[in-house]
């Protein structure tokens, strides 16, 4: 079993539910176990348009292959009718594998650990309530963190 970390973000739609609804059918995906999913956040868009972004980060446990994990994100994707009109449209639901075990994979379709995790807030303070002690190359959560705290973010109250 490998421990892999998700990152979930929609800004087009109905954002919240999106996600949930994300997060549940990443649970029902054969090979992937024992899912802990992080608070929502909202954000403004990095690099990117539209409205604010919602976004969290969902561990896993996973029997499945990296590619084999990354085809069932798309295919997640593609249920909640993401299109991909240009790089970093908005959109109604992204699922980046941001870290899959310790494994360094690159190739053309896929690159582990995701190459901007270290430089995003949306993706750091949410792995961090998940996993403190987590060490990427570039350095620990908290200094990481520190280093774009101008990047606002704040927490949705949950409403169950
Ligand atoms: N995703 C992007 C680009 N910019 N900004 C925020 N706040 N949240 C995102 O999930 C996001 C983004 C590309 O995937
Ligand atoms: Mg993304
Ligand atoms: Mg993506």
């Amino acid at each position: 079993m490998i421990t892999a970390y998700i990152g979930l973000g929609a800004n087009l739609g109905d954002p919240l539910a999106s996600l949930r609804q994300a997060a549940q059918a990443l649970s029902a995906t054969p090979g992937i176990t024992a899912l802990r999913l992080s608070r929502f956040y909202r954000s403004a868009p990095i690099d990117s348009s539209g409205p604010d972004y919602v976004n969290a980060v969902a561990e896993i446990h996973t029997s499945l292959t990296a590619t084999a994990l990354l085809a069932a994100l798309q295919h997640i994707e593609q249920d909640h009718g993401r299109l991909r009109p240009y790089r970093n449209a908005p959109r109604t639901l992204d699922l980046d594998l941001l870290l899959y075990g310790n494994q360094a994979i690159d190739t053309p379709g896929l690159t582990v650990p995701h190459p901007r995790m270290h430089e995003r807030a949306f993706v750091l303070r949410p792995l961090h309530e998940l996993a403190p002690a987590l060490q990427l190359r570039q350095g620990t959560l908290p200094v990481l963190l520190q280093a774009c705290s101008d990047q606002i973010l704040s927490v949705i109250p949950a409403q169950d």
